[in-house]
């Protein structure tokens, strides 16, 4: 994974960045002292939810993560500019304006090429954490394999990314728990009942020298948790409506939350936005409790 603890500086102070990567100064100086900095992806924002949800999510996201004491750092591309930390403007760009792309890791830097905005996946953020030096992250869902693929085999490049980073996300998962459901019917390899248990595991790996990333999967609170069963005929009628559109890939994601949303009135969204919150509050914690361990 990252090399060993404290006395490794992130990459972005031991080698200068190109101009269309900016760090805000906040959080640059978060990273030169060794603080928790917690990034946030932004596709979600610009294509997976609705304004003004996207908007009062993101932010309150962000608020959650300083509560918990760590550094959030929502990250897009503006205008060819790959931003870590976003201003109130190109959050509220990023919420509202109907043409900004969905960002995926092979489509971050043709954007930057190309004076592009758009939302940055799972994939396309982490590209961005590893090239600056965040170690923690935190997002809502993160793509998957397609469910059914005898419609069109798809397997999002978030799975690839995260397996090449050395980088912790904290979802509430596509596999394992299911994002919409806390089972999945997948076995999970190892299950933590505390922040303190998960953050010296968590602190072992960043120590050890571990290669890849590692997926935190933190079930949607029970209270906003959705029927397996129900959610599951939603999502595969959803996914049927999806092959008779012809959609495929980069769109797939946003048509079925889009559609998961009106069919389940409303209640899908609610769920989506009480999990980042708690993947926010969970992630911001053991990002904090592993910095301590490192000190
Ligand atoms: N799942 C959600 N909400 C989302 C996404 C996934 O519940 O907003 C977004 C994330 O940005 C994720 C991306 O990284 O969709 C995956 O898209 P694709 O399968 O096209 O790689």
């Amino acid at each position: 994974m990252m090399q060993s603890g404290l006395t490794v500086l992130p990459s972005v102070m031991t080698q200068p960045l190109p101009p269309f990567i900016q760090i805000a100064e906040h959080i640059q100086e978060a990273l030169y002292k060794n603080l928790p900095v917690v990034a946030l992806e932004s596709a979600v924002i610009s294509h997976g939810m609705p304004y003004p949800e996207n908007r009062v999510t993101a932010l309150m996201t962000e608020k959650i993560i300083r509560t918990a004491g760590a550094v959030p750092a929502t990250i897009a591309v503006i205008d060819g500019v790959i931003k870590v930390g976003l201003t109130a403007g190109e959050m509220d760009r990023l919420a509202q304006d109907k043409n900004t792309l969905k960002l995926s890791s092979r489509d971050v830097l043709y954007a930057a090429a190309n004076r592009l905005t758009g939302g940055t996946t799972v994939a396309g953020t982490l590209y961005v954490c590893r090239t600056v030096g965040i170690r923690f992250f935190v997002a809502g869902g993160i793509g998957g394999v397609n469910h059914r693929p005898e419609h069109k085999f798809d397997i999002s490049a978030d799975l690839l990314e995260m397996s090449r980073s050395p980088v912790v996300v904290i979802s509430s998962g596509y596999e394992f728990p299911a994002f919409f459901s806390r089972k999945s019917g997948c076995k999970i390899p190892y299950h933590f009942g505390d922040i303190d248990s998960l953050a010296k595991t968590v602190h072992t790996y960043n120590t050890g020298g571990y290669p890849g990333g590692i997926l935190i999967a933190n079930p949607i609170p029970e209270e906003f948790a959705q029927d397996r069963d129900v959610i599951d005929a939603i999502i595969d009628r959803a996914i049927d409506a999806a092959a008779e559109e012809g959609i495929s890939g980069k769109d797939l994601t946003p048509y079925l939350l889009k559609k998961i949303n009106t069919d389940t009135e409303g209640e899908s969204l609610n769920a989506n936005i009480a999990l980042i919150r708690h993947n926010a509050d969970i992630g911001a914690q053991l990002a904090a409790r592993c910095y301590q361990l490192e000190t």
